[in-house]
């Protein structure tokens, strides 16, 4: 048995005015928690530490700077790295990087148990659109903010398991499971900030969103036969609602621990990686299975082309 205690440190909303300060005080909190739970690693949201600040349109680049971390660990995040470290727990979160030649990404780090970054991950499908759209109710800038992350989806050794990263919008698409899983991911990490609908207003509405969180992962888990954590920023960000439903699914597909709350919450399991061999040597046995001559599409075109009539 390869067990890892997993924490999935939901978070609630961040104001705009919130400060990383705060933000980070919150994060402690919640790593204290996952010690007191006998937590290995704790996976925090997309954009862990500020508002989800792509729903603002914003033309000054000072405005947009703001939001972004040119170093990691840098001053404010320190003591979180150091808490994990002394704990002895290995965390993921995610932060919006600017590296040092001035290129812009929606990012996930992994550290090990001793707080030294093992894995970067950049953020490949990014949802929304570039410019100011007065037909949209809500404005979703990401096109705008970030670059489509340009390391690929790796996976590391880590915790004597093979893990990956992913964030929030890369959920919903199969190829990000497979490749990673590909690479043997008995675990995969991600965050995320979904917009939700007020569940006053429209209760089917918010069902049928995190349904489709649920079918996106519970999928990725079971067609990969490896773990996977979701975690979210959720409930009210200046009058902006982000969906809650952290999830923990396991290789077979199934959800065993779920937020219950849209504020900050820890979920926990005690995820055991050698759940993940029958599925990766038996009922997907890649090697033995897959077809790659019918695959091409996949890697060739993006959009649909229909058949010559
Ligand atoms: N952050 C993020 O990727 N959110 C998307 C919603 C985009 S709606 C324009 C998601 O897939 O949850």
């Amino acid at each position: 048995m390869r067990e890892i205690v997993i924490g999935g440190a939901q978070m609630g909303p961040i104001q705009r005015t919130d400060t990383r300060a705060q933000v980070v005080d919150r994060m402690l909190a919640l790593l204290d928690q996952a010690r007191g739970a006998g937590c290995d690693l704790v996976v925090f949201p997309e954009l862990a530490l500020t508002t989800f600040f792509p729903r603002w349109y914003m033309e000054d680049p000072a405005e947009v700077e703001v939001w972004f971390e040119a170093e990691m660990p840098n001053a404010a995040t320190q003591p979180l790295f150091d808490r994990a470290r002394e704990y002895g727990i290995a965390i993921s979160f995610g932060y919006a990087e600017r590296t040092p030649d001035g290129h812009h990404f929606n990012t996930s780090i992994l550290t090990d148990k001793a707080g030294e970054i093992v894995g970067k991950y950049r953020k490949v499908h990014l949802p929304g659109h570039s410019e100011y759209d007065s037909d949209r109710a809500f404005q979703h800038l990401e096109k705008r903010y970030f670059e489509p992350g340009d390391l690929g989806f790796p996976v590391w050794r880590n915790l004597d398991a093979w893990m990956g990263m992913c964030i929030c919008n890369d959920r919903r698409w199969p190829e990000v499971y497979r490749v990673m899983g590909l690479q043997g991911a008995e675990l995969i990490m991600l965050g995320y900030n979904t917009p939700s609908v007020n569940s006053q207003a429209s209760a089917e509405g918010l069902e049928k969103r995190l349904y489709h969180s649920d079918l996106s992962m519970t999928a990725g888990a079971y067609q990969n036969a490896s773990w996977v954590v979701g975690v979210a920023k959720a409930g009210d960000e200046d009058g902006h609602p982000l969906m809650a439903g952290s999830i923990i699914v396991d290789p077979n597909g199934f959800v065993v621990a779920r937020a219950e709350t849209e504020g900050d919450e820890l979920i926990v399991h005690p995820c055991d990686m050698d759940l993940c061999a029958f599925g990766k040597s038996t009922i997907f046995d890649f090697a033995r299975h897959r077809r790659t001559e019918h695959y091409g599409r996949i890697t060739a075109q993006t959009g649909v082309e229909y058949p010559d009539t």
